[in-house]
């Protein structure tokens, strides 16, 4: 009963994940204002002291101290998901992504509708200013993603729908994509999530366009595509709701095993992790890292944040700490869990408010960029890992 429970809880959470609440707040906005503080300035509830980063007033990259230099003692590549637009126009936001992590992933502008927005007319200019910013910065770059039923244009989206395309050229459009994006980044990413969210939380295969029209196999026809144009880039299957033991880790680990036992060139899963300190920790979490790690695959966790239902608690806030410690400390204890990505790292710039009504305060650092002491959490778990 109480899995059962569990899971319906997940598959509620699941569903509503797909449907933002605010969707005419434009990322934008909700960045100018959290800029001008104004979120922090009305959240209801309790408000933690921000702790010091460590080197003054934003700690140097590779600098004693820096998260970025406890991460690479570590052998752990930390990352965040970055909002291209805040990064153009918010120096706080620009050196605390630079000095703080060693990886970053695009939160949006590699996706479909931002790369190829009409049919074969790409536009690299965000990506490509994302790229740049992590060479400049020496960090690595996680590619986010290449297939997914969300976030597609719209001439494909439609075409799709309206039969304007018969499968055999979906299937060359979906080629074409990838071949063309992952060659355009060649030598540049070090993960790929090449497929996105084929699973609904009862294991289900998620019924998209691509399912649709391609049948099973498109998912290792998506992997070899990628793997012929840059066999260097590391390539995973990324999901939510997959950390713990579960219907859909279940489907998943099958799907991964059978492309692994069929010769696709797959090297390991991405761990979404978008947790809430309302559900308990995912039951069965190293059982689940465990299993993956023996089918010879990496493990990233790919987009990590813990979500409170405002107001926020102490009690609560306490739940958030020991949930962010659980998921860092089980994953630096698999030598496979080598790559751990923040879903953005302030709360002013998080998708959660515009997701989850009443949800909020998921990241490490105050919408007025101050660290929260839950940053110091995953210091200490990193630095306690014994790697
Ligand atoms: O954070 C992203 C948000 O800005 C977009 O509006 C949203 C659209 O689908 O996608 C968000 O990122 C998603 C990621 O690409 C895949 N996993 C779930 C993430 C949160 O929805």
């Amino acid at each position: 009963l109480e899995n059962s429970v569990r899971n319906s809880i997940h598959q509620t959470l699941g569903e509503k994940k797909m449907r933002p609440v605010a969707r005419t707040v434009t990322a934008l906005a909700v960045a100018s204002v959290a800029a001008a503080g104004v979120l922090n300035a009305t959240r209801p509830g309790v408000q933690e002291k921000s702790v010091k980063l460590t080197a003054g007033p934003l700690a140097q990259a590779g600098s004693v101290g820096s998260m970025r230099s406890i991460a690479d003692q570590a052998d752990l590549k930390f990352g965040t998901a970055v909002n291209m637009d805040v990064l153009a126009s918010n120096e706080k936001y620009a050196t605390i992504t630079s000095k703080e992590f060693n990886s970053v992933t695009p939160e949006n502008v590699m996706k479909w509708e931002s790369v190829e927005p009409s049919r074969g007319n790409y536009d690299w200019s965000k990506a490509d200013a994302l790229v740049e910013f992590a060479k400049k910065n020496n960090q690595f770059v996680r590619g986010h993603t290449l297939v997914w039923h969300s976030q597609m244009p719209d001439w494909l989206k439609n075409g799709i729908k309206d039969g304007e395309f018969s499968p055999p050229e979906v299937r060359k459009i979906m080629k074409d994509h990838i071949v063309t994006v992952a060659k355009h980044f060649k030598g540049k990413i070090k993960q790929w999530d090449v497929a996105n969210e084929a699973f609904n939380e009862s294991g289900s295969e998620r019924y998209t366009l691509w399912r649709e029209y391609l049948g099973k196999n498109y998912l290792a026809d998506a992997f070899r595509s990628a793997h012929a144009v840059d066999p260097k880039a590391k390539l995973f299957y990324n999901d939510f709701n997959i950390e713990g033991m579960n219907p859909k880790s279940d489907a998943v680990y099958a799907l991964v095993k059978k492309l692994k036992t069929d010769g696709v060139p797959i090297d390991g899963v991405g761990i979404q992790s978008h947790l809430a300190t309302q559900l308990p920790f995912p039951p069965g979490y190293a059982e689940n890292l465990k299993r993956f790690a023996e089918l010879g695959l990496e493990i990233s966790l790919t987009e990590v944040d813990v979500r409170i239902e405002l107001p926020v608690t102490s009690a609560k806030i306490a739940n958030q700490k020991s949930q962010y410690q659980e998921l860092f400390a089980g994953c630096l204890a698999v030598k496979e869990c080598d790559y751990i990505t923040l879903w953005g790292f302030d709360d002013g710039n998080s998708w959660i408010r515009d997701w989850f009504g009443g949800e909020g305060s998921a990241t490490p650092f105050y919408a007025n960029y101050k660290p929260k002491p839950v940053w110091s959490v995953i210091k200490n778990s990193m630095m306690g890992s014994g790697r």
